[in-house]
C-alpha cells in the first residue's frame, strides 16, 4: 500500500508522468515480456524481436507476431489502464509514456501516449523510399498469407511498425518521452521490470530532477531502491486505489 504521502504527492502535482511495462498488461491476459508466456514455441520473445531475426527469417517473425496479435484480440483493458487513463485530466500536464505495443492504453481511453517501442496493430513498408515507409499504418488484417506481406505500393516486405532491440526508438516519440520526463514532479513507473534501455533510465532521471518517483510492482527491480516510494502490489489493484486516494475515484 502507497504512504498519505504518495497520495498528497499526486495531489498538488501539476506535471505528471506515468512509464508502463508489460506488467500493466498482465492482468487482462497479455504474457510479459520475460515471463512465463515470454516464450514461444522453442523461442524467446527478445530472440526474435530483432532486426537480424526478421532479416534471416521474416516468415518466422511474422508468425510470432500474427500468434502474439491473435493472443490480444480478444483481450480488454484492466483496472489499472483505466485508472492511467482516468488520472489524465487531473493534472495541468499529463503523458502516458508505454514500452508496450498492444494498444491498450488507447482502447481504455488515454490520449497523450508515447508508444516508446511502436504499436502491435501498425505496419509499415520496409523500402525506406517508400511512400508507405512513413505512412506506418493500421492495418489489422494485413494479409497473413502468403506470409510475409508484401507491400501494395512497391512489393518490398511489410514489417512490424515496432521497435526490434538494437533498433533506434523514433526520435520524435524518445523526444516527447524525455521532454515529459525532465518536466515532470511525480512520475509512476508500473509494470516494468525496467531490463531495457532507455525506457529503464526514465525514473532515475525524473528522480534526479526532483519528482517524486512512485513504483508499482509485486516484485522488486533494480531501480526499487531508488524510487521515492515502491508499492509491491498488482497494478491493476495499486492504481484504482490510487485514484481513489487522491482524487475520489
Ligand atoms: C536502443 C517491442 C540505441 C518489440 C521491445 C547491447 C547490444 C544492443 C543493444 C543493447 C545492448 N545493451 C543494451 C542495449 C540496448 C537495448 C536493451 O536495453 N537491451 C536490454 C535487454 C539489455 N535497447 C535497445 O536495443 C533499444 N534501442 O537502445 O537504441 C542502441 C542501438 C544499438 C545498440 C545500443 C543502443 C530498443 C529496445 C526496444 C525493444 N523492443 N518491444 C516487441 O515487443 O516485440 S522491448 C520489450 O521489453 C517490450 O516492449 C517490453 O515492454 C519491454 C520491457 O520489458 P517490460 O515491459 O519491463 O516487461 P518484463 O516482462 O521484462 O517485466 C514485466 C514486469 O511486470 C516484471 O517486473 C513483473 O514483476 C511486473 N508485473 C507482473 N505482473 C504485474 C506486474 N507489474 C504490475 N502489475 C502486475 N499485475
Amino acid at each position: 500500500m502507497f504512504s498519505q504521502r504518495a497520495v498528497d504527492a499526486l495531489k498538488e502535482a501539476e506535471s505528471v508522468v506515468v512509464l508502463t511495462g508489460a506488467g500493466v498488461s498482465a492482468e487482462s491476459g497479455v504474457p510479459t515480456f520475460r515471463g512465463a508466456g515470454g516464450l514461444w514455441r522453442e523461442y524467446s520473445a527478445t530472440s526474435l524481436a530483432t532486426p537480424e531475426a526478421f532479416r534471416a527469417d521474416p516468415r518466422l517473425v511474422w508468425e510470432f507476431y500474427n500468434y502474439r496479435r491473435e493472443v490480444l484480440a480478444p483481450l480488454a483493458p484492466n483496472p489499472g489502464h483505466y485508472a492511467i487513463a482516468s488520472l489524465e485530466d487531473s493534472f495541468a500536464r499529463f503523458t502516458l509514456i508505454t514500452q508496450n505495443i498492444d494498444n491498450l492504453h488507447r482502447v481504455a481511453g488515454t490520449r497523450e501516449i508515447v508508444e516508446l517501442h511502436g504499436n502491435i496493430w501498425r505496419v509499415r513498408c520496409t523500402n525506406l523510399g517508400c511512400e508507405r515507409y512513413t505512412l506506418a499504418w493500421e492495418n489489422r488484417d494485413v494479409p497473413i498469407d502468403p506470409l510475409p506481406p508484401r507491400c501494395e505500393a512497391c512489393e518490398s516486405l511489410l514489417r512490424p511498425h515496432v521497435v526490434w532491440f538494437g533498433e533506434m526508438l523514433d526520435p520524435e516519440q524518445l523526444r516527447r518521452a524525455l521532454v515529459a520526463v525532465d518536466d515532470c514532479d511525480y512520475l509512476i513507473v508500473a509494470g516494468t521490470s525496467a531490463a531495457v534501455q532507455p525506457a529503464a533510465s526514465m525514473p532515475m532521471t525524473a528522480s534526479r530532477g526532483g519528482a517524486f518517483v512512485l513504483e508499482v510492482n509485486p516484485e522488486p527491480t533494480d531501480i526499487s531502491p531508488y524510487m521515492s516510494e515502491a508499492v509491491q502490489e498488482p497494478s491493476g489493484v495499486a492504481l484504482p486505489r490510487l485514484l481513489e486516494a487522491a482524487f475520489g475515484g
